[in-house]
């Protein structure tokens, strides 16, 4: 039996250092050019900056069946057009596998989906924890002015799948309206054929 040694990591008090060996992955606006709806809006961003809109930092766990992978997530306020900043969102590959968030530091919502194009919002802050039930792909969304930092566990061999919501985009966009955020449908959403 392979024993991985117990271990802790530190985060700090904006909820965004997380120590001991932790990868730092940054997703900047480039590399997120699919995911926001309004082209032109991010074309005219793209022309005078290349912002970051998320980081994930991930605690050093094995990617198996057994173990729960962890990490905490923030993502940046801002907005590409009316569309505030999230992240690319996903299901997972092995479908029947659930996570939990839980909300360190700013203000937002997770979008969630099935593949026929069910959907829900779970409304996330400070102390909220969040439940995202095997099945559901799934999207934060920063409506606030702070960094939104999510804490998020999830089983070890869940994997993602990124290239279905690239395909098929999420039912609902977030959007400011007079300021707000707003859950608007999405015109270009495909659902998954069922098979
Ligand atoms: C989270 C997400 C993290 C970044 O850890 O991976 O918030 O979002 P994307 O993976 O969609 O870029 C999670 O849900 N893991 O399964
Ligand atoms: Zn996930």
């Amino acid at each position: 039996m392979d024993l991985l040694e117990p271990f802790a990591t530190f985060i700090g008090p904006r909820g965004d250092s997380l120590e001991s060996g932790a990868t730092r992955l940054v997703r900047r606006l480039s590399g997120l050019r699919t995911v926001f709806s309004d082209q032109q809006a991010c074309a005219a961003v793209l022309s005078r900056d290349d912002p970051v809109i998320y980081e994930v930092l991930v605690a050093p766990v094995p990617e198996t069946e057994g173990h729960l992978c962890h990490g905490v997530t923030v993502l940046l306020p801002g907005r590409v057009g009316d569309e505030y900043f999230m992240t690319k969102g996903h299901y997972h590959r092995k479908s029947a596998t659930g996570e939990v968030y839980y909300g360190l530091r700013g203000t937002g919502l997770l979008l969630l989906q099935t593949r026929q194009g069910d959907w829900r919002t779970i409304e996330v802050a400070a102390g909220t924890v969040a439940y995202v039930p095997p099945h559901w792909g799934h999207r934060s969304v920063n409506t606030g002015e702070d960094p939104l930092v999510l804490l998020y566990a999830y089983p070890g061999d869940a994997g993602h799948d990124y290239d279905t919501i690239e395909a098929t985009g999420f039912a609902r966009l977030v959007v400011a309206r007079n300021g707000r955020p707003a859950v608007v449908e999405n015109p270009r959403f495909a659902p998954t054929q069922v098979r």
